[in-house]
């Protein structure tokens, strides 16, 4: 099929928000060519196959909004539905809406590079093309780019090493072998279960004790269904204007003004209802103050001891260093009580950090374990990882890595000053991370598109934030999260989680209604705090 070497739009990436992206530009009569690293769409869902993956947002909820029909059509088989079903959900969007024909898989981006001249960005592919286009989309992911793992000896390993987020297709069968798992973050905790039931002996590597919910997974009832499909755009709008595009009632209650049988009965009822925004929502404080936060983590804590028989282990599994929610908390199935069995153990790296991996296995202060596979569910990169690996530059040959040398900034997660004409979604400034993804993706994609339609209709050149605005931005950005608990925790949120990355709080806290309504203000001011030529 002959492409064009010269589109109106470049998009990197063919996930959730690439998919949608590539639809609304179909829709704007804008040529496009998307270009996606995987040899599948899906993104997240295509990468991340290892066993127990599945989302913890309410299926209900976490889907696109954008297509009625899509809506009534779909029909969702569980509550929280596991990583096969969300990607065939993706496969079935793009057969739906025609997208593939746009799609250029296997091929990663590794450039692109500003021409002032002509007002085009140059993009370079892994294949050696080079295309230019007049807008570049990034569509790269919040969390695409697995970290590096700073543990020394992994090479060294005579045995397979998989990592969660790249999982082989065929699936892994540890039937009978002795597994390693590292990690105790979402998909650690996870996958340890799933594994547990085939493997002879599982070791848990854990540096940070997280917080997790049972996720009370469930098929869903078509009565369920039914409801949410007879009432869908209001639940939708609902979710549109909420704190983390999920729906629920706030609260306005602070946790210490209730008596301790009323906490613990409103504890209760959300550790029943198996959603981390039902805890969330107990009280308006618990992301606010330490000792609101402390009586939530507490009650998690109790829950653990309750679960795992023996003390020493639930002691290492409960958390005690970071407010619950300043780590991204998990929703698990049995987690804890994988570790009353006795061919699992845990091992706190806190206590016995790991030393080093050897051809045989794993070595701590307290000697050698031998294993037979070593899974590494050591996280991402996150926000930051997925661009900073594409050689950008904007006007003068900047370079994205130097502009952001100190810490991502860019002006309202949507766009960077010195970048003209460059869109990221969910970017580094936008709630995104802190909120149910598929509300944040269809909101910027809807953004950029309305913008995308008035520079086209106006005959705008080019568009880019102020460096004022950007500033401004930042600092709010910036303002709002340390008026939180979050920069209490060595998190992702914050770079913390990559040696030497900088320290700085990426997303927007100040919700998703709120954020939505900043955006749409800017548009209808005529883009306040970009320039347009
Ligand atoms: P992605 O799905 O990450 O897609 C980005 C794509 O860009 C990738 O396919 C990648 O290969 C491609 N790409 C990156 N760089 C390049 C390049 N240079 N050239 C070409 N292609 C490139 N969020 C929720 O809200 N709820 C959940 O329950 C939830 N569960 C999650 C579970 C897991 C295991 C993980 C890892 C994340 C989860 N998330 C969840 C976050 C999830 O990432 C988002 O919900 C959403 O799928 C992101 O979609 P995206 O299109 O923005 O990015
Ligand atoms: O990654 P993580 P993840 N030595 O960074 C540990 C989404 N997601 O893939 O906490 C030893 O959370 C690290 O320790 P520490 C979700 O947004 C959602 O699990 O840095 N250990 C941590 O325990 C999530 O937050 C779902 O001290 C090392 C773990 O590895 C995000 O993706 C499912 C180490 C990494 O945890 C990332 O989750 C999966 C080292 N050198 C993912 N380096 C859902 O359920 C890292 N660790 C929706």
């Amino acid at each position: 099929m002959s492409r064009q070497s010269s589109p109106d739009v470049v998009v990197v990436g063919a996930g959730f928000a690439g998919l949608y992206q590539l639809h609304r530009l179909r829709g704007l009569g804008l040529s496009a060519r998307v270009f996606e690293a995987g040899s599948g769409i899906g993104g997240t869902w295509y990468w991340n196959r290892y066993p127990g993956a599945r989302c913890d947002v309410e299926s209900l909820e976490y889907s696109y909004s954008f297509s009625p029909e899509l809506e009534q059509e779909w029909e969702w088989t569980e509550r929280y539905p596991a990583q096969p079903e969300i990607l065939r959900y993706a496969e079935h969007v793009a057969e739906r809406f025609d997208l593939r024909r746009d799609i250029e898989l296997d091929t990663r981006v590794t450039s692109a590079v500003w021409d002032d001249d002509t007002s085009r960005w140059s993009v370079t592919t892994s294949h050696g093309e080079t295309v230019t286009a007049r807008y570049c989309v990034f569509a790269t992911g919040c969390l695409s780019r697995p970290k590096d793992l700073e543990i020394p000896g992994l090479d060294a390993f005579a045995g397979p090493v998989y990592s969660t987020a790249r999982w082989p297709h065929a699936g892994v069968d540890f039937t009978g072998r002795r597994v390693a798992v590292i990690g105790t973050g979402s998909s650690g905790i996870q996958s340890v279960p799933v594994i547990a039931e085939q493997a002879a002996e599982l070791t848990v590597y854990q540096r940070t004790a997280n917080y997790s919910l049972p996720a009370r997974n469930r098929p869903l009832d078509a009565r369920t269904q039914d409801e949410r499909k007879a009432n869908y755009a209001a639940y939708r709008e609902a979710a549109r204007h909420s704190p983390a595009g999920l729906v629920g009632d706030l609260p306005t209650e602070s946790a210490l003004d209730a008596s301790p049988e009323q906490r613990r009965a409103a504890f209760d009822d959300a550790w029943a209802q198996g959603s981390l925004g039902a805890m969330r929502r107990t009280y308006a404080d618990i992301g606010l103050d330490i000792r609101a936060n402390d009586m939530a983590a507490d009650f998690i804590r109790g829950r653990i001891r309750d679960t795992v028989t023996d003390p020493a282990t639930a002691e290492a599994l409960a958390p005690s260093d970071h407010p619950f929610g300043t780590k991204r908390p998990c929703l698990d199935t049995g987690y804890y009580e994988t570790f009353n069995s006795p061919h699992v153990h845990l091992v706190d790296l806190k206590k016995t950090p790991i030393e080093r991996i050897t051809e045989r296995g794993v070595v701590t202060a307290d000697g050698e374990v031998e294993v037979d596979d070593v899974v590494l569910a050591t996280g991402f990169d996150a926000m930051t990882g997925a661009l900073l690996s594409i050689d950008i530059r904007g006007r003068d040959g900047q370079a994205l890595a130097d502009a952001w040398a100190d810490g991502p900034v860019s002006y309202l997660g949507l766009g960077v000053a010195g970048f003209p004409n460059l869109f990221t979604i969910t970017g580094p400034g936008s709630p995104s991370v802190l909120s149910n993804m598929l509300v944040s993706i269809e909101q910027h994609v809807d953004w950029i598109s309305e913008c995308l339609a008035r520079l086209e209709r106006d005959r705008v050149a080019t568009i880019e934030p102020t460096p004022q605005a950007q500033k401004d931005w930042v600092a709010h950005v910036a303002e709002v999260g340390e008026a939180t608990l979050y920069p209490l925790a060595k998190s992702w949120y914050l770079g913390a989680n990559v040696p030497g990355k900088p320290r700085v709080f990426m997303p927007y806290i100040g919700g998703v209604g709120a954020y939505r309504q900043i955006c749409d203000e800017v548009a209808a001011d005529d883009y306040r705090g970009f320039t347009l030529q």
